[in-house]
Protein backbone atom coordinates (compact mmCIF):
# COMPACT_ATOMS: atom_id res chain seq x y z
CA UNK A 1 0.00 0.00 0.00
CA UNK A 2 1.22 3.36 -0.55
CA UNK A 3 1.74 6.23 2.16
CA UNK A 4 -0.88 8.58 1.90
CA UNK A 5 0.31 12.18 3.32
CA UNK A 6 -1.76 13.45 6.18
CA UNK A 7 -1.90 16.84 6.71
CA UNK A 8 -4.00 17.20 9.50
CA UNK A 9 -0.99 18.16 11.74
CA UNK A 10 -1.81 21.82 10.88
CA UNK A 11 1.07 24.57 12.00
CA UNK A 12 -0.65 27.39 13.44
CA UNK A 13 0.72 30.68 13.49
CA UNK A 14 -0.91 33.46 15.78
CA UNK A 15 -1.58 36.48 14.87
CA UNK A 16 1.16 38.47 16.43
CA UNK A 17 3.99 35.13 15.55
CA UNK A 18 2.55 36.18 11.66
CA UNK A 19 3.70 39.99 12.56
CA UNK A 20 6.54 38.95 14.09
CA UNK A 21 7.82 36.62 11.00
CA UNK A 22 7.04 39.43 8.47
CA UNK A 23 8.96 41.82 9.89
CA UNK A 24 11.98 39.50 10.22
CA UNK A 25 12.13 40.09 14.15
CA UNK A 26 15.14 37.89 15.57
CA UNK A 27 14.50 34.35 16.23
CA UNK A 28 10.32 34.53 15.18
CA UNK A 29 10.94 32.44 12.08
CA UNK A 30 13.14 29.83 14.44
CA UNK A 31 9.85 27.83 16.04
CA UNK A 32 8.68 27.04 12.91
CA UNK A 33 12.42 25.83 11.39
CA UNK A 34 11.47 22.13 12.04
CA UNK A 35 8.26 22.58 10.38
CA UNK A 36 9.56 24.55 7.32
CA UNK A 37 12.76 22.32 6.81
CA UNK A 38 9.95 19.25 6.53
CA UNK A 39 8.26 20.77 3.31
CA UNK A 40 12.08 19.87 1.71
CA UNK A 41 10.76 16.54 1.16
CA UNK A 42 6.60 16.24 2.16
CA UNK A 43 3.63 18.92 2.04
CA UNK A 44 3.63 21.35 5.34
CA UNK A 45 0.30 23.19 6.10
CA UNK A 46 0.62 26.41 8.01
CA UNK A 47 -2.54 27.84 9.37
CA UNK A 48 -2.54 31.63 9.98
CA UNK A 49 -5.05 33.33 11.83
CA UNK A 50 -7.88 34.65 8.82
CA UNK A 51 -8.06 37.84 11.06
CA UNK A 52 -4.64 39.20 10.07
CA UNK A 53 -4.39 41.65 7.04
CA UNK A 54 -3.74 39.21 4.19
CA UNK A 55 -0.10 41.74 3.10
CA UNK A 56 0.92 40.81 6.26
CA UNK A 57 0.20 37.06 5.90
CA UNK A 58 1.70 36.63 2.32
CA UNK A 59 5.11 38.81 4.12
CA UNK A 60 4.71 36.11 6.47
CA UNK A 61 4.56 33.46 3.88
CA UNK A 62 7.30 34.42 1.79
CA UNK A 63 9.73 34.80 4.43
CA UNK A 64 8.60 30.60 5.63
CA UNK A 65 9.61 29.66 2.11
CA UNK A 66 12.29 31.93 2.40
CA UNK A 67 14.04 29.61 4.47
CA UNK A 68 13.91 26.51 1.84
CA UNK A 69 15.48 28.93 -0.59
CA UNK A 70 14.64 31.71 -3.05
CA UNK A 71 10.55 33.03 -3.80
CA UNK A 72 10.55 33.87 -7.78
CA UNK A 73 8.52 35.86 -9.76
CA UNK A 74 7.15 33.62 -12.52
CA UNK A 75 4.60 35.27 -14.42
CA UNK A 76 5.22 39.02 -14.04
CA UNK A 77 8.91 40.03 -13.59
CA UNK A 78 7.95 42.09 -9.89
CA UNK A 79 5.06 39.75 -8.67
CA UNK A 80 6.20 36.51 -6.75
CA UNK A 81 1.76 35.91 -5.80
CA UNK A 82 -0.55 34.86 -8.74
CA UNK A 83 -4.25 34.43 -8.26
CA UNK A 84 -5.71 31.27 -8.87
CA UNK A 85 -9.59 32.34 -9.32
CA UNK A 86 -12.05 30.73 -10.97
CA UNK A 87 -13.43 31.66 -14.44
CA UNK A 88 -16.87 30.67 -15.80
CA UNK A 89 -15.05 31.06 -19.40
CA UNK A 90 -11.45 29.57 -18.80
CA UNK A 91 -10.83 26.34 -20.03
CA UNK A 92 -12.41 24.12 -17.92
CA UNK A 93 -8.90 21.51 -16.74
CA UNK A 94 -6.52 24.73 -16.80
CA UNK A 95 -5.69 27.47 -14.50
CA UNK A 96 -9.33 29.71 -13.35
CA UNK A 97 -11.29 26.92 -14.78
CA UNK A 98 -14.00 24.95 -13.17
CA UNK A 99 -13.25 21.05 -14.13
CA UNK A 100 -10.94 18.71 -12.44
CA UNK A 101 -7.30 19.98 -13.32
CA UNK A 102 -5.92 16.62 -12.91
CA UNK A 103 -2.43 15.94 -11.31
CA UNK A 104 0.66 17.69 -12.72
CA UNK A 105 3.69 19.35 -12.38
CA UNK A 106 3.96 22.95 -13.27
CA UNK A 107 6.25 24.20 -16.34
CA UNK A 108 6.59 20.50 -17.02
CA UNK A 109 8.79 21.43 -20.12
CA UNK A 110 11.49 24.03 -18.62
CA UNK A 111 15.09 23.38 -17.89
CA UNK A 112 14.37 24.74 -13.75
CA UNK A 113 10.77 23.93 -12.92
CA UNK A 114 10.01 25.52 -9.52
CA UNK A 115 10.87 23.58 -6.64
CA UNK A 116 8.33 24.69 -4.32
CA UNK A 117 4.78 25.87 -4.71
CA UNK A 118 3.03 27.58 -1.93
CA UNK A 119 -0.78 27.93 -2.11
CA UNK A 120 -2.16 30.41 0.61
CA UNK A 121 -5.84 29.97 0.46
CA UNK A 122 -7.81 33.18 0.68
CA UNK A 123 -11.32 31.85 0.03
CA UNK A 124 -12.74 28.39 -0.22
CA UNK A 125 -14.72 27.20 -2.56
CA UNK A 126 -18.61 28.40 -1.55
CA UNK A 127 -20.02 25.02 -3.28
CA UNK A 128 -17.64 22.77 -1.85
CA UNK A 129 -15.29 22.05 -4.69
CA UNK A 130 -12.04 22.66 -5.48
CA UNK A 131 -9.81 20.45 -2.96
CA UNK A 132 -6.28 20.23 -3.48
CA UNK A 133 -4.74 17.01 -4.73
CA UNK A 134 -1.26 15.62 -4.16
CA UNK A 135 0.92 12.24 -5.24
CA UNK A 136 3.85 11.42 -4.66
CA UNK A 137 5.96 11.03 -8.27
CA UNK A 138 8.51 9.40 -6.52
CA UNK A 139 6.49 6.52 -5.14
CA UNK A 140 4.94 6.01 -8.43
CA UNK A 141 8.17 6.11 -10.34
CA UNK A 142 8.79 3.05 -7.65
CA UNK A 143 5.46 1.53 -8.16
CA UNK A 144 5.58 0.94 -11.67
CA UNK A 145 7.20 -2.01 -13.68
CA UNK A 146 10.73 -1.87 -14.56
CA UNK A 147 9.46 -2.04 -18.32
CA UNK A 148 7.41 0.58 -17.98
CA UNK A 149 9.79 2.52 -16.14
CA UNK A 150 12.45 1.87 -19.03
CA UNK A 151 10.30 3.69 -21.13
CA UNK A 152 9.70 7.04 -19.33
CA UNK A 153 13.26 7.63 -18.59
CA UNK A 154 13.34 7.75 -22.49
CA UNK A 155 13.54 11.32 -23.65
CA UNK A 156 10.55 10.95 -25.62
CA UNK A 157 8.45 13.62 -24.57
CA UNK A 158 7.81 17.45 -25.25
CA UNK A 159 4.81 19.79 -24.21
CA UNK A 160 3.54 23.19 -25.00
CA UNK A 161 6.14 25.93 -23.99
CA UNK A 162 4.38 28.53 -22.00
CA UNK A 163 6.47 31.78 -23.71
CA UNK A 164 5.80 33.90 -20.73
CA UNK A 165 7.16 32.58 -17.76
CA UNK A 166 10.71 34.01 -16.43
CA UNK A 167 12.97 32.42 -14.08
CA UNK A 168 12.17 28.49 -15.03
CA UNK A 169 15.16 28.39 -17.77
CA UNK A 170 14.32 27.43 -21.40
CA UNK A 171 11.61 25.26 -22.70
CA UNK A 172 13.49 21.78 -23.18
CA UNK A 173 12.88 20.45 -27.11
CA UNK A 174 12.98 17.10 -25.38
CA UNK A 175 12.36 15.20 -21.71
CA UNK A 176 11.53 11.95 -20.33
CA UNK A 177 9.13 11.61 -17.55
CA UNK A 178 11.31 9.85 -15.38
CA UNK A 179 14.39 11.61 -14.21
CA UNK A 180 17.30 12.19 -12.37
CA UNK A 181 16.27 15.53 -10.56
CA UNK A 182 12.79 16.12 -11.83
CA UNK A 183 9.56 13.97 -12.96
CA UNK A 184 8.23 15.37 -15.11
CA UNK A 185 4.71 14.05 -15.53
CA UNK A 186 1.15 15.85 -16.48
CA UNK A 187 -2.05 13.33 -16.80
CA UNK A 188 -2.96 16.11 -19.70
CA UNK A 189 -0.60 14.53 -21.90
CA UNK A 190 -2.75 11.47 -21.98
CA UNK A 191 -5.37 12.07 -24.01
CA UNK A 192 -2.52 13.71 -26.66
CA UNK A 193 -0.72 9.85 -27.22
CA UNK A 194 -2.43 9.53 -30.81
CA UNK A 195 -0.66 9.13 -33.87
CA UNK A 196 1.50 12.28 -34.33
CA UNK A 197 1.12 12.99 -30.90
CA UNK A 198 2.19 16.65 -30.33
CA UNK A 199 3.61 15.62 -26.87
CA UNK A 200 6.04 13.17 -28.10
CA UNK A 201 9.07 13.86 -30.02
CA UNK A 202 9.66 11.93 -33.76
CA UNK A 203 11.85 8.99 -31.50
CA UNK A 204 8.98 8.99 -29.79
CA UNK A 205 6.51 8.78 -32.34
CA UNK A 206 7.06 5.00 -32.87
CA UNK A 207 6.29 3.65 -29.47
CA UNK A 208 2.86 5.82 -29.10
CA UNK A 209 1.44 2.68 -28.15
CA UNK A 210 3.98 1.45 -25.77
CA UNK A 211 4.55 5.25 -23.77
CA UNK A 212 0.31 5.54 -23.79
CA UNK A 213 0.76 2.24 -21.49
CA UNK A 214 3.65 3.19 -19.43
CA UNK A 215 1.87 6.68 -19.08
CA UNK A 216 -1.28 5.30 -17.97
CA UNK A 217 0.63 2.44 -15.63
CA UNK A 218 2.30 5.84 -14.15
CA UNK A 219 -1.03 7.52 -13.71
CA UNK A 220 -2.51 4.90 -11.77
CA UNK A 221 0.68 4.66 -9.74
CA UNK A 222 0.00 8.29 -8.40
CA UNK A 223 -3.81 7.63 -8.37
CA UNK A 224 -2.87 5.87 -5.66
CA UNK A 225 -1.14 7.68 -3.59
CA UNK A 226 -3.15 11.27 -3.96
CA UNK A 227 -4.83 12.78 -1.16
CA UNK A 228 -7.08 15.50 -1.75
CA UNK A 229 -7.27 18.75 0.94
CA UNK A 230 -9.86 21.44 1.59
CA UNK A 231 -7.84 24.28 2.23
CA UNK A 232 -9.32 27.16 4.85
CA UNK A 233 -8.57 30.73 4.93
CA UNK A 234 -5.60 31.17 6.36
CA UNK A 235 -4.14 28.36 5.20
CA UNK A 236 -0.42 27.96 3.23
CA UNK A 237 0.31 24.76 2.13
CA UNK A 238 3.76 24.48 0.80
CA UNK A 239 4.83 21.49 -1.13
CA UNK A 240 8.22 20.22 -3.25
CA UNK A 241 7.55 19.97 -6.96
CA UNK A 242 10.37 17.22 -6.99
CA UNK A 243 8.59 14.81 -5.44
CA UNK A 244 5.14 15.44 -5.67
CA UNK A 245 2.36 16.74 -8.71
CA UNK A 246 -0.63 18.92 -7.84
CA UNK A 247 -4.11 18.93 -8.73
CA UNK A 248 -7.56 20.47 -8.13
CA UNK A 249 -10.73 18.80 -8.24
CA UNK A 250 -13.50 20.49 -9.89
CA UNK A 251 -15.72 23.26 -8.27
CA UNK A 252 -19.05 23.07 -7.07
CA UNK A 253 -22.00 22.86 -9.37
CA UNK A 254 -23.47 26.62 -10.15
CA UNK A 255 -20.09 28.10 -10.25
CA UNK A 256 -22.41 31.35 -11.91
CA UNK A 257 -24.60 31.56 -8.99
CA UNK A 258 -21.70 33.14 -7.24
CA UNK A 259 -20.71 36.64 -7.37
CA UNK A 260 -17.12 36.72 -8.61
CA UNK A 261 -15.24 38.31 -5.03
CA UNK A 262 -16.81 35.70 -3.75
CA UNK A 263 -15.49 32.67 -5.23
CA UNK A 264 -12.59 30.43 -4.33
CA UNK A 265 -9.11 32.16 -4.35
CA UNK A 266 -5.94 30.82 -3.99
CA UNK A 267 -2.78 32.67 -4.17
CA UNK A 268 0.49 31.13 -5.37
CA UNK A 269 3.74 31.42 -5.14
CA UNK A 270 6.80 29.84 -6.06
CA UNK A 271 10.22 28.97 -5.00
CA UNK A 272 13.81 27.62 -6.13
CA UNK A 273 16.14 26.00 -3.60
CA UNK A 274 19.25 27.51 -3.20
CA UNK A 275 21.36 24.41 -4.24
CA UNK A 276 19.39 24.32 -8.32
CA UNK A 277 19.74 28.28 -8.06
CA UNK A 278 23.32 28.36 -7.65
O1 LIG B 1 -6.48 25.85 -8.74
C1 LIG B 1 -5.65 25.14 -8.17
O2 LIG B 1 -5.77 24.78 -7.02
C2 LIG B 1 -4.43 24.64 -8.89
C3 LIG B 1 -4.25 25.19 -10.29
C4 LIG B 1 -3.03 24.63 -10.92
O3 LIG B 1 -2.46 23.68 -10.48
C5 LIG B 1 -2.48 25.25 -12.13
O4 LIG B 1 -3.08 26.18 -12.65
O5 LIG B 1 -1.40 24.84 -12.57
FE1 LIG C 1 -0.43 23.57 -11.32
Amino acid sequence: MPSKINLMNRVTISHSECLDIGRETTGAIDKFADSIAAARSEPVLFGFDPDVPESDVRRSSEALLGVLGESIAVFEPDNKWFKLQVKIDASPERTHGISENPLHIDYIDREIPPSYIGLLCVRQDPYFGGLTQLASLVEAARAIRPQAREILSESFFRYWADPTAYNVGPSLPSFSVLGHDWHRFSAKMIPHLVTDSPVLVAAGQKHVKEIRAALLEFYEALLATRTSHRLIPGDFLIFPQHVYAHGRSALGYGQEFIEDPKRRLLLQIYGRDRSTAD
